[in-house]
This record gives C-alpha cells, sequence and structure tokens, in this order.
C-alpha cells in the first residue's frame, strides 16, 4: 500500500547564509522524499524560514529595514540556494505567516485548555538603555570560573563552563553596551514536567513509522533516555514560551505586550507550510494529515529531518505539545550530525566556512556535493566530514570514471553507426547483471537513509558493467570486419545496464538522471522496470557529455572566495553578524575563537612559530597509574637528558601502563613545567583523537623506527 508521507527539514534561521553545513541535512532529506516518491508513495515535502526573534529585530535594525523587509530578502536567498541544490520543497514558507500565527494561537489555546500552561513571575536581565530584556547571547562579561573577558551569557568559549547570566561579573549588553539591570516579568510556560507529559515521551519514544522503522536514531533514543531519566523519575522542566516586548513574533492572544517565543512557532511553521501548500494545490486533505484522530485513522506520516543540536527541541517539546494540543506527533525524527571540513569544524579564516552561494558562483556542480554527502550518510547521528581532497577522487572515479563512462564508451557507436537505434541486448549479459542485484538491499538502505551502502552497492554494479565493455571492446569490435551485428548488441546492452544504474542513482542526482532520460529518450525512471532491457529498434538522442570531472584548483578558489581575513574589527564583526544566527553556524564560530591567536589573515602560521616548539622523540622508561585520578598515566620520558622527565599524560582511557613501557613516543619538551596535585608535569606527549574526542580512542605517536631519545622532531 502507497504510504501518505508530510516530510520537512529543519527551518533555517533567517539570518544569515545557507552554507554547507546546512546543506548535509537538505541534501539527506531530498534523497529521502526522492526515493520514497520513485517508490510510488505520496510525499509532501515543505520548509520554511525561521524569522521570529530578537535576532532578526536587532539585525533588521542595524540595517535600517523592517524585520518584514529582512526576512522577505533572506526568504527569496535561502529558496534560491536550496533549488540550485535541487533540494525541491514542494513549497518553502515563512514562520511569519498568516498560516502559522493561526496554528500557533490555536495549539496555544488548547494547551491552555488541557491545563499545560501556567505562568510565572521571573527576574531577568533587562537593558535600561535599549529598554528590553536581554536573551542570555546578549549579555556579556567576565566569566565566573576563570575570569576571561567578553564571554556570553550561557558560556564560556574560553573554559568551557556554563552558567547562568547572572553569574557573570561586570555584564553589559552586548546591544547597548549598558550594565544590565534585574527587572521581573510574568512569563508563560508549557508545563512539560506534568506527568502526562512525561508518561507520552517515554511512550512516544518507543514507536516506529509506517514502514517499521524505528522512530528515533538508537543515539537519540539514548538522548531521550538520559533526558527523561529511569521510569518513575521526571527530570524535565517547564519551558518558558513567552517574551517581552519588543520582539519581533507574534503577541499571544489575551496578553498585551508578550509574544511566542521563536521556538514556540518555528517548528509549528512545518505545519504552516503544509497548509499553504494544500491551498495552493486544492486536492489535500490537511486534517488527514494533522488532526490526531483523522491520521490515525488514514495512516499519514510526520517525518523531521534535524540537525543534532535541535534534537531537545524535536522530541521533548514538540511531540508533547501536539499531543496536548488534540494534533497528530511526529512519525519519526531523522537527525544528522555536524559538518567537519577536512576534519575540522568550518572555519572563516580557513575558507572552509563555504556558503551555498560560493559554491555555485564558483561554478562547481552541485550533484557533486550531493554525491558525496550521500557516500557519508549512514543514517546516524554521526558527524560527516567533508574530507575535500577525498571527495574530489570519489566523484571523479565514481562518478565520471566508472558511472558516466558507461555512456560515454558505446553512444557513440549507436549514433554514428546505427542511426541511433538500439539493437536487442545480450540476454544472457543482462541476465547475469540483473542477479548481481540486490534491489531489495538498495531499497533497503535508501529507506533507512544508510545511503553510504546504496552508493557502494550501486558502484559495485558499474564496476559490473564497465568489466561487460571492457571484455567486449566495442572499439575493438567497430574495426573488425562481420561484427556490425555484435557491435549493435554490446553499446545496446551497455546502455540498459547504464539505464539501471542510473535509475537507482536518481534521488541522489535527479539533474544527472534526467540529462540521461533525454539522452536515452525515456519517461522519467522510478524504481519499477529495473531489467526490462530496452527494446530492440528503439531511437536514442545524440550523446552530450553528462558529467565533468573536479580540479584541485577549482576547490582552492571556492575556499579563497570564502576566506575570511581574522583583522579584529572583521573578527568581533562577523562574530556579532553571526553569533545567534543558527546553531551550525554558533558551533563553527566557537571554533574561530578558539583559533590560535597567532593564526595569520591565510590561516598559517611562520615557520617561526613552529619552529618555538621543542618536539623530541622520547623513550617511555616507567609508566604508572596515579592514585585519586581517573584519567592520567605518569610518565618518567627519557629525552636524552641526564634525568628523565615526569609527565601526567591523559591517556588512562586508551592504555594500560605495563603496555607502554619501552616505547618511543613524541613530546613537547619546553611546554612550563606544571604543578599538578599529584607532582611536577614536565611536558606533553602527542596523541591523536578524533576532534571532539567522541569516540574515545587516544592514539599515542610512534616514530619510525632508527630515532633514539632526545632526537629533535621537525
Ligand atoms: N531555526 C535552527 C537554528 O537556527 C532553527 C531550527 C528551527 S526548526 C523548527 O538553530
Ligand atoms: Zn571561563
Amino acid at each position: 500500500m502507497s504510504r501518505k508521507i508530510l516530510v520537512s527539514n529543519a527551518l533555517p534561521y533567517a539570518n544569515g547564509d545557507i552554507h554547507l553545513g546546512h546543506l548535509v541535512g537538505y541534501i539527506q532529506g531530498d534523497i529521502w522524499v526522492r526515493y520514497q516518491r520513485m517508490r510510488g508513495n505520496t510525499v509532501y515535502y515543505v520548509c520554511a524560514d525561521d524569522t521570529h526573534g530578537t535576532p532578526v529585530m536587532l539585525r533588521a535594525e542595524k540595517e535600517g529595514i523592517t524585520p518584514e523587509a529582512l526576512i522577505n530578502r533572506v526568504h527569496d536567498e535561502h529558496l534560491r540556494d536550496f533549488t540550485d541544490f535541487s533540494v525541491a520543497f514542494d513549497h518553502y514558507h515563512s514562520t511569519h505567516s498568516p498560516e502559522n500565527r493561526a496554528y500557533a494561537e490555536d495549539i496555544y489555546g488548547k494547551l491552555n485548555t488541557a491545563a499545560m500552561i501556567d505562568t510565572r513571575s521571573i527576574e531577568q536581565y533587562y537593558d535600561p538603555v535599549k529598554e528590553m530584556f536581554l536573551p542570555d547571547r546578549f549579555i556579556k562579561g567576565e566569566c565566573p570560573k576563570c575570569g576571561a573577558a567578553d564571554q556570553y551569557g550561557d558560556n564560556c568559549e574560553v573554559c568551557g563552563a556554563a552558567y547562568a547570566p547572572t553569574e557573570l561579573k561586570n555584564p553589559y549588553s552586548a546591544v547597548s553596551g549598558a550594565k544590565p539591570i534585574l527587572k521581573t516579568s510574568e512569563h508563560f510556560f508549557f508545563r512539560l514536567s506534568d506527568e502526562r507529559a512525561v508518561a507520552f515521551l517515554r511512550e512516544w519514544t518507543r514507536g516506529s513509522n509506517a514502514a517499521g522503522a524505528r522512530r528515533l536514531q538508537a543515539e537519540a533514543a539514548n538522548k531521550m533516555k538520559e533526558w527523561l531519566g529511569e521510569e518513575g523519575e521526571n527530570k524535565l522542566s517547564d519551558w518558558d514560551i513567552s517574551r517581552d516586548a519588543p520582539y519581533f513574533g507574534f503577541e499571544i492572544p489575551g496578553a498585551p505586550g508578550k509574544y511566542f517565543y521563536v521556538w514556540l512557532d518555528a517548528p509549528i511553521g512545518y505545519l504552516a507550510s503544509f497548509n499553504k501548500l494544500a491551498q495552493k494545490r486544492g486536492d489535500i486533505n490537511v486534517e488527514d494529515f494533522t488532526d490526531a484522530t483523522r491520521a490515525e485513522a488514514s495512516g499519514t506520516e510526520m517525518v523531521h529531518f534535524i540537525g543534532k543540536d535541535i534534537l531537545y527541541f524535536h522530541a521533548l517539546f514538540w511531540p508533547a505539545m501536539l499531543k496536548f494540543a488534540g494534533y497528530r506527533t511526529p512519525s519519526q525524527l531523522c537527525v544528522n550530525g555536524f559538518l567537519t571540513v577536512d576534519g575540522a569544524k568550518m572555519s572563516k579564516s580557513r575558507g572552509t566556512f563555504i556558503t551555498a552561494r560560493s559554491y555555485v558562483e564558483q561554478k562547481l556542480n552541485p550533484e557533486w556535493l550531493r554525491y558525496y554527502f550521500a557516500g557519508k550518510s549512514n543514517g546516524t547521528m554521526e558527524d560527516v566530514d567533508l574530507n575535500l581532497d577525498d571527495m574530489i577522487a570519489k566523484v571523479n572515479s565514481d562518478l565520471v570514471g566508472k558511472f558516466v563512462n558507461i555512456a560515454s564508451r558505446c553512444a557513440g557507436f549507436i549514433t554514428k553507426r546505427f542511426d541511433a537505434c538500439l539493437s536487442a541486448p545480450d540476454a544472457a549479459a543482462i541476465t547475469e547483471f540483473s542477479a548481481a542485484w540486490n534491489a531489495g538491499l538498495i531499497a533497503n538502505c535508501y529507506e533507512e537513509r544508510d545511503y553510504s551502502r546504496a552508493l557502494r552497492e550501486i558502484m559495485h554494479l558499474a564496476d559490473l558493467a564497465n568489466q561487460y565493455v571492457n571484455e567486449h571492446k566495442p572499439w575493438e569490435l567497430a574495426k573488425q570486419e562481420g561484427q556490425e551485428a555484435r557491435l549493435h548488441e554490446v553499446c545496446s546492452t551497455a546502455l540498459t545496464m547504464f539505464r539501471d544504474l542510473t535509475r537507482y542513482l536518481k534521488p541522489v542526482l535527479p539533474t544527472l538522471a534526467s540529462q540521461v532520460e533525454t539522452f536515452l529518450s525515456i519517461p522519467e525512471l522510478t524504481w519499477a522496470g529495473a531489467w526490462s532491457p530496452l527494446p530492440a529498434g528503439h531511437t536514442i538522442n545524440a550523446y552530450a557529455h553528462l558529467m565533468t570531472r573536479i580540479e584541485r584548483k577549482q576547490i582552492d578558489a571556492l575556499l579563497a572566495a570564502n576566506r575570511e581575513s581574522l583583522t579584529p574589527a572583521t573578527a568581533a564583526a562577523t562574530a556579532n553578524d553571526t553569533k545567534v544566527s543558527s546553531s551550525q553556524q554558533r558551533h563553527a564560530e566557537k571554533q574561530q575563537h578558539a583559533a590560535p591567536a597567532t593564526e595569520t589573515s591565510t590561516g598559517h602560521i611562520s615557520i617561526d612559530d613552529f619552529a618555538k616548539i621543542d618536539l623530541r622523540i622520547a623513550k617511555i622508561i616507567d609508566a604508572s597509574h596515579v592514585e585519586g585520578a581517573d584519567k592520567l598515566i605518569r610518565l618518567q620520558l627519557d629525552i636524552g637528558e641526564e634525568r628523565p622527565r615526569q609527565v601526567f599524560a591523559g591517556i588512562k582511557s586508551a592504555y594500560d601502563p605495563a603496555t607502554l613501557v619501552g616505547r618511543l613516543t613524541v613530546m613537547v619538551a619546553n611546554l612550563a613545567p606544571r604543578k599538578m596535585k599529584f607532582g611536577m608535569s614536565e611536558g606533553m606527549v602527542l596523541a591523536a583523537s578524533d576532534p571532539e574526542g567522541k569516540t574515545g580512542g587516544l592514539h599515542i605517536l610512534s616514530p619510525d623506527s632508527g630515532a633514539t631519545p632526545g632526537m629533535r622532531v621537525k
């Protein structure tokens, strides 16, 4: 039976550009939607700009325009970016729309009736000059833990401490510079801690979608366990859903001067966009998708693609709000990780904070990125690394070298020698080829968003098709007397193979697939119909080049176009501009601020900077556990000096001290000695780990054989 699915991607915030970090999740969503449609399912794919809140309000003010003018401009920019990457929403709406207001008021009203809304007085920082309450990110001051200057009101980017804005020392408003005062005001709360909500969320966590796939990925389900606590426990707090004027948003009915917090109406934007789509089309029964009872009866699904930073909002607040307002709850959340580029967080100084616009303007093919991201997506919440050299290698070898190559080696003969007309295929070869094919497996991979595995399977098939061409060598048959019929058959057969490879790549490469449909002169490919060969007598169109290779110099130009010099003035300006835009940007910004102070405008350090570090080969002559320290191992290191150096290394999670004794490694020998609780630490050993230290793996370095203690490493 065919499925009816409402699919959304997270709504990008209307303050800032779409960058490659955003595109990971959008491309994953779009591939899934295209796959479902090829299977004959009905999908409505919606998105919108997330427009409300203080950052948009202040940004507009700074630009001297109205918030409406700002969000209209950004709406068009965002939509154009998505369109250029073939992320093809059926409707791209705005949370600042009548549909969204209507849903927000309806949901709020029903939550009120269900006794899920409370009011409470809270004390908050207020900017007496600007006359507004200050969100945490707009208050700065000295970190209460380490004293670092200019830290935000929620956490310290120097020591990582999290705190309340009222704990900052010498706080000031990032808007006006004024010293904030504490002021009381009445706020509305959604009663997430209500036991009905907790019970519902426990139940909801365990569900699955209509295809039997888990509602939440394993990692997301674990997070939910952590947030909800053990059975019988209640760790949830009520959620503050109102903000005081001045605020850009929807005023709360019956509460003048109070506005819905941006995150209250942001996910409601999914429904608003869908509603607008239904108005445009006129053939959708909206309530079959939005009303709890009707959705249950009609078996519709609602699937959200989101980034892992907004899981909390989508797995707790959102389903609970819907549930107690009598709306249908999400069938499934598809959560993606962050993007790293060449193993590190995106960085403006390195030029790896790449905007979607610059990618298109530099004339890179969006399908290169779609293919690469798909190959890195396995359906989990793991971060995705865009390794630029690897992307070049993959695209050139898989798409150009393997896939396109099949058509480009055969098509010419058909057009030139056989009047563009196919012969009957080599039935045995087709049978053999299709037998190697597990279409059910590929389908499952797409369904579960393990696109990486799907592509591996498809590329395996591309290898087989190339083997067929290599074995029969049409270019030689073409020169041989009396081999006309064989040449005709081999090329026709290869083109059927090519058509079916295209079919299975189509969710990932829609533009390429449509060029192939034109070239082969066939109707739009769907999932069904593989291996029924292109018939004898079928006429194709002239082959036009389908895809070019990526050159490293194109990537370098892209990085150069995105590289921002980090002079103090521009660094401060960009920090203010993008700090509060999207959380992925925030994520990247942190990296930018953590960059070493000596980083130059090109993102490089000088050889003199590097030479300051005295790296030495060290022999571990003793290693032991440290009483009372759960991370440390005490090392005695011989670096050719009179007495060994003592170093405390945080590698206990990965090494048994006994296995370290006798090994050679690399140490920083001129690090200032540090007095620790357990004694002096006189240096540091180097170890590799993943950028976020999440996998837990730690790997200390070893030199090649021949190195001896005390040798300088440079
Ligand atoms: N706009 C993402 C962010 O800006 C947020 C997503 C809303 S999804 C309903 O952090
Ligand atoms: Zn600090």
